[in-house]
């Protein structure tokens, strides 16, 4: 399965995932054994390469002719693609989308191969052991489309609100991509929800990518999107060559919101939004980092049940069909960058800033249209306590604002009395755990670092938001005595944290929380020593999501989140 709903209804295109390809490991004891297995799926879900770490080999074959698209949605972490025997890409990061193009291709059978690699190595500054596993294999689907000599390759769409009039307005940008030399002229249309609402004579000189920016467009009558009233629309970009005859199409679905900072607030659709959010990795005992579809919505159901409005995907962008998920379920999405806990000198490897700003890019240039996604992250926790780390954080933001103006951005940092960017960011973000790592109680924890915030950084005035607070506990450890790793004690430290929480919030010094975590997740085994079960197990649900004692007090507590949100609404 590719996305939740229909991306093309004239480019030809086909599934090359969610079927068997032929894999061999490359080096290890089982060198060379080829196989059939799944894609997407990641090969330590599989018997002999359980531990394996290393390359590999996935090859299948298709019939195509002419001009090809091959779009991979995920390989973990390092991919080459070669297409009969010749390399026509290579992609680093397991978490970002890619695609190989090959024109004037001949009738026939034809064999891709791609080569996988999930080391940890040098070249690789972001998957490097961590507090959350790195995994092998084509984790997300692949995708062959058959485009014509013109095809268009993106839509940008950016929903605005003039004032705070109903009517919405949107700045549409496509961009088309000419594959021959010849000029090629022709008409771009668009539709919304299959009707018609604007057209533009496009004349493409040359070979490659172009952007058209439509005039303003108004959108009268339309219904705005928010996490209680997730409404979406269709809109359909079509080329139509000079004699009209439709050539290619993109489909996106999209949302009308507004998310802006107001002073200490955050606003969605010029009302305050209270985030009631889960930090969610892409983890499952059975399938690695390859989550299938109903894994996802079971994981948004719970989260919704509990009263989540909000998730935060730690610590990387996620799946296409996650983010479509939340367009369609309602839930705000703070998307992440993939970078986590780098010390000054991981920042300073000569690749570090390459890769990350390019995740970045990736990430925003792939997932730009999604109306859930409200707030994109940067950077979680690395050297923000430092001159050298205050440079890259800069550039990370810069790069962002100058990427999407339209959403705010942040980091999470843990760095508290030291942080030295806090006048970067739109919102000022902290993973805060009293009461587990952090003996203080939660009330007088936050408290203290709200007054250094205001009073002594260039944080003070910015919204406040909680990215991390949570506790572990392994699931099924019942003991009266209320001791570290027992539900007991879980359960206890998030009815405090989240009675804190629910204080700031009433004292308007707070936007809400994000707790850590949905689920327990495996982590690198370099991190045995302070996780249990080679697991972080600040889930509220288990690895297979069985909930813990501390689900019903969140569901509890989150409830009277509402009468709170409502009078945040009225102040
Ligand atoms: C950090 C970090 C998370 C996780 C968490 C924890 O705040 O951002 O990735 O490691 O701590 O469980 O300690």
């Amino acid at each position: 399965m590719i996305r939740a709903f229909e991306t093309h209804r004239i480019r030809k295109t086909r599934e090359l995932s969610s079927s068997l390809w032929t894999f061999y490991p490359l080096s290890g004891e089982h060198a060379g054994r080829r196989r059939l297995v799944p894609v997407p799926g990641c090969w330590e879900s599989w018997p002999d390469t359980r531990t394996y770490r290393g390359k590999a080999i996935y090859e299948r074959s298709f019939e195509a002719e002419g001009n090809i698209r091959l779009v991979f949605k995920g390989v973990s972490h390092t991919a080459k693609i070669f297409l009969d025997g010749k390399q026509i890409a290579s992609h680093y990061n397991a978490y970002t989308p890619f695609e190989a193009l090959v024109t004037g291709l001949a009738d026939g059978t034809h064999t891709l191969k791609v080569e996988v690699d999930n080391s940890y190595s040098p070249a690789s500054t972001l998957h490097i052991p961590n507090d959350y596993q790195s995994y092998g294999g084509i984790t997300r689907s692949v995708v062959l489309e058959m485009p014509g000599d013109v095809f268009i390759s993106k839509i940008h769409f950016t929903p605005f609100r003039k004032s705070t009039a109903d009517m919405w307005y949107g700045a549409v940008r496509c961009s088309l991509h000419a594959l021959t030399d010849e000029p090629v002229s022709g008409t771009l249309v668009l539709n919304l929800n299959g009707r018609e609402i604007c057209s533009l004579p496009v004349c493409l000189r040359q070979q490659g990518e172009q952007t058209i920016a439509f005039p303003v467009l108004a959108f009268p009558g339309i219904k705005a999107w928010s996490p209680g009233d997730p409404q979406l629309y269709e809109l359909q970009a079509i080329f139509r060559d000079s004699q009209g005859n439709a050539v290619d199409d993109l489909i996106e679905r999209i949302g009308f919101r507004e998310i802006a900072v107001d002073g200490r607030r955050l606003l969605l659709n010029g009302e305050p939004f209270l985030i009631r959010g889960f930090c969610r990795h892409e983890d499952h005992p059975d399938f690695g980092c390859a989550i299938p579809f109903q894994i996802m919505y079971e994981d948004l159901s719970m989260m919704k049940d509990m009263g989540a409005n909000a998730v935060r995907t730690v610590h990387y962008p996620n799946d296409e069909l996650f983010l479509d998920l939340c367009d369609e379920l309602g839930m705000l999405v703070w998307e992440e960058g993939h970078a986590r806990g780098l010390t000054q000198q991981q920042m300073q490897s000569g690749l570090f800033l390459e890769q990350s700003l390019t995740g970045i890019r990736e990430m925003v240039e792939a997932h730009y249209n999604h109306p859930s996604i409200g707030i994109w992250g940067f950077l979680n926790e690395c050297a923000s306590d430092t001159l050298f780390g205050k440079d890259c954080y800069q550039k990370h933001y810069d790069l962002l604002r100058s990427l999407d103006p339209s959403r705010p951005s942040s980091f999470a940092t843990c760095a508290k009395g030291t942080d030295l960017c806090l006048g970067i960011p739109d919102i000022v973000s902290f993973n805060l755990y009293p009461e587990w790592y952090e003996p203080e109680s939660a009330d007088v924890f936050f408290t203290k670092l709200l007054c250094w915030i205001e009073e002594e950084t260039q944080g003070s005035g910015k919204p406040f938001l909680i990215t991390e607070t949570g506790a572990g506990a392994l699931y099924g450890y019942r003991t009266p005595y209320h001791v570290k790793w027992s539900e007991e004690y879980q359960q206890t430290a998030l009815r405090n944290q989240l009675t804190a929480v629910s204080r700031l919030v009433e004292e308007r010094r707070c936007i809400g929380v994000f707790l850590w975590q949905f689920c327990d997740v495996r982590v690198s085994d370099e991190w045995f020593f302070s996780r249990p079960r080679t697991m972080n197990n600040k889930g509220i649900v288990d690895e297979y999501r069985r909930p813990k004692l501390a689900y019903d007090t969140i569901k509890e507590l989150w409830n009277d989140f509402d009468a709170l949100e409502d009078n945040v609404h009225f102040s």
